[in-house]
C-alpha cells in the first residue's frame, strides 16, 4: 500500500484545521494580467458554448431527438468550466446526471456528446448510456450517475486506489445540494478524511433539489460546514464569477494533491426545471426574476466588457461561433446510425463475466413460469 498521503500529511488537529474559520469567496474577479485576461476570456468561450449547447439539446428534446432523461447545466456554466480548469488530465472526474457540460469542457468532442444525447452508436458512450452516463476513460471522466450520490461512494473508491498506487494524481467528485443528506455523502467523507483520500467533493449549490430548497431539506443549509465533522477543509465560492471557482478549485486541488480531501462548495442557479419536462411551476416569479438576474452568462459578459477585455462585437463573434458549433454537433447526432440491438449487453461489465447467460436482447432472464390453467384457457 502507498504510504503517500497516509504519512505525508499528518490529520489536522482538532480546533485548528482550515475549517475553524472557512473562507467564503464572493467576488467579481477582475485580471489584471494578459494570462488571466486570456483565461478570462476563454473561460466565458467555454461557458457560451455549454450554454448554446445545452439550448440545442433542449430544443432536440422537445422534436423527440433525444429520450430518457435530460438534465441541464443552464446557470451553473461558471462553475464547471471554472472547475475542469483546475485538474489536469490525468486527474479523474466523477459527476452525476447534470452532466453535459463536464463532457464539453473535459474536452470530449462536442459531437460525440450530443451523439450520446441523441442515443447514436457515435455517442461517447456508443449510445448505449444516453444524457446521464456518458463516460470516457481516455479524458477521465468516469460517468455520469443517476443515482443521487451513487458517484460519491465509487470516487471515494478511486482515490483509495490512487493512493494505493501512489501516483500524484486526484478525484473530483461533483454533487447537487440535495446530494449531501444522502447517507452515502457522509460516509464517504468519513473514511476519505480518516484515511486521508486525494479527493476534492464539489456540491454545486443551485439550491434546489428537483423541487425542495436547500433550507427545507438540510439543518444546515451552509453546506461547506458539514466538512467540520470530519475535521476536513472546506470553502465556499461563488459559482456565477469562473475565475473565482478556478482559484478556489486550485486550492482544493492543491489540498488534495497534498493526500487530504477537500470539500468544495460552489453557489450557482438553475435556470430552468430540474430536468427538460419540468415547468418549474413551484418557483414564485420574483425568485425566477432574481435567477434571470444572477445568470453567470450574462453578468460575466458584462463584466468583461465592463473591464475592457471583450468588445461588443467579440462577445458576439463568441456567441455565433459557439450557436455553430451546436448546430454541427446535432446535425452530427442525427446522422449516426442507432446502435446495432445486439450490441446491447456488450457494455454491461467492462470484462467478460464468467457464467453470463449471453441471452440474446429481447430474452427474459429466467424462462416464464408456465400460465395456470384457468389463465391458459381464458
Ligand atoms: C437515490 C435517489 N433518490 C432520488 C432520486 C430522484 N432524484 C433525481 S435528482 C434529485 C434531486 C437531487 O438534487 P441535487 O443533488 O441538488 O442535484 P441537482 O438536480 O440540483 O443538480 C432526486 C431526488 C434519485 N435519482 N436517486
Ligand atoms: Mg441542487
Amino acid at each position: 500500500m502507498s504510504t503517500r498521503q497516509r504519512t505525508a500529511v499528518a490529520p489536522p488537529k482538532p480546533g485548528t484545521h482550515q475549517n475553524a474559520n472557512p473562507t467564503v469567496v464572493m467576488h467579481q474577479t477582475a485580471p489584471s494580467d494578459t494570462a488571466g485576461a486570456k483565461r478570462a476570456t476563454d473561460f466565458y468561450r467555454q461557458m457560451v458554448f455549454i450554454r448554446r449547447f445545452e439550448e440545442r439539446a433542449a430544443r432536440a428534446y422537445t422534436q423527440a431527438l433525444i429520450g430518457g432523461y435530460c438534465h441541464l447545466n443552464l446557470g451553473e456554466e461558471a462553475a464547471v468550466v471554472g472547475l475542469m480548469a483546475a485538474l489536469r488530465p490525468t486527474d479523474y472526474l466523477f459527476t452525476n446526471y447534470r452532466e453535459h457540460g463536464y463532457a464539453l469542457t473535459r474536452g470530449i468532442d462536442p459531437n460525440r456528446v450530443m451523439a450520446e444525447l441523441f442515443g447514436r452508436s457515435d455517442g461517447v458512450s456508443k449510445g448505449w448510456g444516453g444524457s446521464m452516463h456518458m463516460f470516457d476513460l481516455e479524458k477521465r471522466m468516469l460517468g455520469g450517475y443517476g443515482i443521487v450520490g451513487g458517484q460519491i461512494p465509487l470516487a471515494t473508491g478511486a482515490a483509495l486506489a490512487i493512493d494505493y498506487r501512489g501516483v500524484d494524481e486526484i478525484v473530483m467528485c461533483t454533487m447537487g445540494d440535495g446530494t449531501t443528506n444522502i447517507g452515502a455523502f457522509h460516509e464517504s467523507l468519513n473514511i476519505a478524511a480518516l484515511w486521508n483520500l486525494p479527493i476534492v467533493y464539489v456540491v454545486i449549490n443551485n439550491r434546489l433539489g428537483m423541487a425542495t430548497t436547500v433550507d427545507k431539506s438540510s439543518a444546515e443549509p451552509e453546506l461547506y460546514k458539514r466538512a467540520s465533522s470530519y475535521r476536513m477543509a472546506s470553502e465556499r465560492v461563488d459559482g456565477l464569477d469562473p475565475v473565482a471557482v478556478f482559484e478556489a478549485a486550485q486550492r482544493a486541488a492543491a489540498v488534495a494533491r497534498g493526500g487530504r480531501p477537500f470539500l468544495l462548495e460552489v453557489m450557482t442557479e438553475r435556470l430552468r426545471g430540474h430536468s427538460v419536462v419540468d415547468p418549474g411551476k413551484y418557483r414564485g416569479a420574483e425568485e425566477i426574476a432574481l435567477t434571470k438576474e444572477r445568470d453567470p452568462v450574462v453578468t460575466f459578459a458584462a463584466h468583461l466588457f465592463e473591464t475592457g477585455l471583450l468588445t461588443e462585437q467579440e462577445i458576439a463573434a463568441i456567441n455565433d461561433g459557439a450557436i455553430a458549433q451546436a448546430t454541427a454537433a446535432a446535425v452530427f447526432a442525427e446522422a449516426s446510425p442507432f446502435p446495432d440491438v445486439a450490441t446491447l449487453f456488450d457494455y454491461t461489465y467492462a470484462t467478460p463475466v464468467a457464467n453470463d447467460s449471453h441471452r440474446l436482447p429481447g430474452q427474459p432472464l429466467f424462462e416464464p413460469a408456465p400460465y395456470p390453467e384457468h389463465e391458459a384457457t381464458r
